[in-house]
């Protein structure tokens, strides 16, 4: 019978022999055509994307595979638009709403590190690489969702690999895990996988839509965090004990948020997608250092929210990991929840 601490070396040795045969380089090379050139430029457009149940912890910090599943909604026209063009020289330029990034800043080492992945056969040619988000910097949502989308369908164009959507789906997500949403409009399943290679582990769009369905933007703080939502995952997924119960949390959400959009049911939508994002902030608050993203004004916004719905307003919240607060209502109540959110910004990703 082996000792805690044996068992314990044996399982780090073991996962350590496991992530030195699966890193992101590893995967490529397995995957990529020899052939891949990087011959033209190329720009497209990705939406970013709201969770209604989120994605929250992973299983493998390497390939960004999760530890839930989770189903989103496109925003439409808010997201990012990337062009890349490769250019001569021995580091990318790397540009992010008409400034250039410092090759050490975070945004760029990211952005390099990610078309690394592509570069395997060709490590000396170097890119610029233009970002523009329209997402209103007032709302304070993350652009990494959008931003590498838009990145990964540009440089599966600028090295002619024609990846079918999947391919591409599994691809963003090894730039950010909820980029892999945001290949595709509507409402989006990323189904978690179970696979070590992270084969299966991409977003499939759904075929229902919703028109009327509303997402309203309210703008609390737009400061960077202090702690972003990769290291904030990995901290409540290492310290939380409550994070134990998110994983069963997430799968019943997940089905019942299918049920909900296969039904058309607001008030089922909307109740889960707030319940789950206050689990998931709990298990945040949970964690140690404790997280807590709130402020005041995110508070005063919900309080607002339970007294309206109490009054008979159909309004519901999500929450992301920041302060900021996202409405979900339906068109037939937009007067009523513009009256009291003025300046709100309403998305309908359906039309009307
Ligand atoms: C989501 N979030 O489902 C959840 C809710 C934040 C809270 O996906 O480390 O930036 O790049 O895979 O994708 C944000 O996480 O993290 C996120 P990485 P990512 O939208």
């Amino acid at each position: 019978m082996l000792s805690y601490k044996e068992h314990k070396a044996l399982k780090d040795r073991f996962e350590t022999q496991l992530r030195v045969a699966m890193n992101k380089t590893d995967f490529m090379t397995g995957w990529l055509p020899k052939s891949a050139t990087p011959g033209a430029s190329a720009e497209h457009f990705a939406p970013s994307n709201i969770a209604l149940c989120k994605y929250w912890g992973k299983r493998d910090t390497e390939l960004n595979l999760p530890v839930n599943g989770s189903l989103s909604v496109s925003l439409d026209h808010l997201g990012s638009r990337t062009r890349v063009e490769p250019i001569d020289g021995e580091t990318d330029s790397v540009w992010l709403n008409g400034t250039q990034q410092r090759p050490d800043s975070r945004f760029a080492k990211r952005v390099s590190a990610f078309i690394d992945l592509f570069r395997i056969y060709h490590p000396e040619q170097a890119f610029r690489v233009t970002t523009e988000n329209n997402i209103p910097t007032a709302a304070g949502l993350a652009s990494s969702a959008s931003g590498f989308a838009a990145l990964t369908k540009a440089m599966n164009d600028a090295f002619k690999l024609e990846l079918s959507d999947t391919e591409l789906s599994v691809m963003a997500r090894m730039g950010s895990g909820s980029a892999c949403r945001s290949l595709f409009d509507g409402f989006v399943e990323w189904q978690m996988g179970v696979r070590e290679d992270g084969m299966d582990s991409y977003a499939l769009p759904l075929e229902q839509c919703w028109p009327g369905l509303c997402v309203g933007l309210i703008h609390v703080d737009e400061n960077e965090k202090s702690v972003d939502s990769r290291a904030g995952m990995q901290r409540t997924k290492e310290t939380a004990h409550l994070y134990q119960s998110w994983p069963m949390q997430a799968a019943a959400d997940l089905s019942k948020l299918q049920q909900a959009i296969a039904e058309r049911d607001f008030a089922l939508l909307g109740s889960v997608a707030e319940q789950n994002a206050l689990s998931m902030h709990a298990t945040m608050i949970a964690s140690w250092p404790p997280l807590l993203y709130w402020q005041p004004d995110s508070v005063a916004a919900m309080q607002k929210i339970w007294k309206l719905r109490a009054e008979g307003l159909a309004l519901y919240f999500t929450m992301d990991a920041g302060p900021n607060l996202k409405l979900l209502f339906e068109d037939a109540s937009r007067g009523a929840v513009e009256a009291q959110f003025p300046g709100l910004e309403v998305v309908q990703p359906f039309g009307i």
